[in-house]
């Protein structure tokens, strides 16, 4: 998108917020940080310009999300005509999270997103896939009018969380200049920036138990190949379960020389839930070969036994020796 076009997008965002009274801000199901952050924002600079308008949000409330930043609003009837909706974060409907039956009975439906197009939907669509998040886009949106949209402190904070939350602290490749700067402008707004970084560097008991037993037990081959394998055994003994375990999956690719990695989890069935990730090496095609698949660098598959995570970690060697090798 041209910065000409975005202007002209902007325009007409600001044009529909100032346009209607009720305004309904959804985003996708399984909220992240940036989720919540954008919605938030987006509602408390909207409340702060327009007193007497009407704003709700969407979704199912996420308990440390809730603490975090915000618990959501949504309107109380399904009755949607002659209201606002705007959505964040959000490529595809499918993934809408709230009462979005009657969506398509809404007077104007906005779509604002950074995930690659999936669907085009909405009447107004701002889409940009290079910024690191929706939180930054709502952050830009007010900087490029900040006559029309009043920012608050709670509305920094939220969105501030958000950019903070899609670029894992600005470490990811999707952070930009335009990231810093937004993110350097909401922080002049009195909020603790820095309790935020310690409340989400924060290691629970279970991850904590998680976290050690890997570090300790992660296996590292001559190739490059980290894995960490837990039986149903284990995840008792360290009281977690499957999801805990996700906390692990960065670890084991931190680990010095990794260039592939896997973290299996045995399920109830016996069988074992396999994560794969790279640095480098496509890994996708030898998850689809497991019952399995995802992206190049990052996927998923299933493993019957230990002798089928064995070649697994095999085939993960040589599309590392095949990688080196080019
Ligand atoms: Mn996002």
């Amino acid at each position: 998108m041209k910065e000409q076009h975005i202007s002209h997008i902007q325009k007409q965002i600001l044009q529909a917020i100032a346009e209607y009274d009720d305004i309904l801000i959804f985003r996708h199901v399984r909220p992240d940080l940036d989720a919540i952050g954008s919605q938030i924002g987006l509602a408390r600079m909207i409340e702060a310009t327009y007193p007497d308008k009407k704003v709700y949000t969407h979704g199912k409330d996420v308990p440390w999300l809730s603490e975090l930043i915000a618990p959501m609003n949504p309107l109380p009837s399904k009755d949607f005509t002659g209201k606002l909706v705007i959505v964040l974060d959000t490529a595809n409907t499918d993934r809408l999270d709230g009462n979005i039956e009657n969506i398509n009975t809404a007077a104007c439906v906005i779509k604002i997103d950074h995930h690659l197009p999936v669907e085009a939907y909405g009447q107004v669509q701002w889409v940009e896939p290079d910024a690191s998040s929706a939180s930054e886009l709502i952050a830009k949106l007010w900087w490029n009018h900040s006559h029309e949209l009043k920012m608050t402190t709670e509305a920094a904070y939220a969105l501030y969380a958000g950019i903070v939350g899609d670029t894992n602290r600005f470490l990811y490749d999707s952070t930009g200049p335009e990231t810093m700067q937004l993110a350097g402008e909401l922080m002049r707004y009195p909020f603790d920036h820095a309790a935020l970084h310690f409340k989400l560097a924060e290691i629970t008991p279970v991850e904590r138990r998680l976290i050690a037993y890997t570090l300790e037990n992660a296996h590292v081959s001559e190739v490059g190949v980290g894995m960490i394998l837990f039986t149903s055994e284990t995840l008792a003994e360290l009281q977690a379960t499957d999801e805990d375990t996700s906390v692990t999956l960065s670890l084991v690719g931190n680990i010095q020389g990794v260039i592939s990695w896997g973290v299996f989890v045995q399920q109830s069935t016996g069988s074992y839930r396999c994560r794969l990730r790279s640095k480098g090496p496509a890994i996708n095609e030898i998850a689809a070969r497991h019952e399995g698949g995802g992206h190049k660098l990052a996927s998923g598959a299933n493993a019957h036994d230990e002798m089928e995570i064995k070649e697994i970690v095999k085939e993960l060697e040589d599309a590392v020796l095949q990688f080196k090798n080019k």
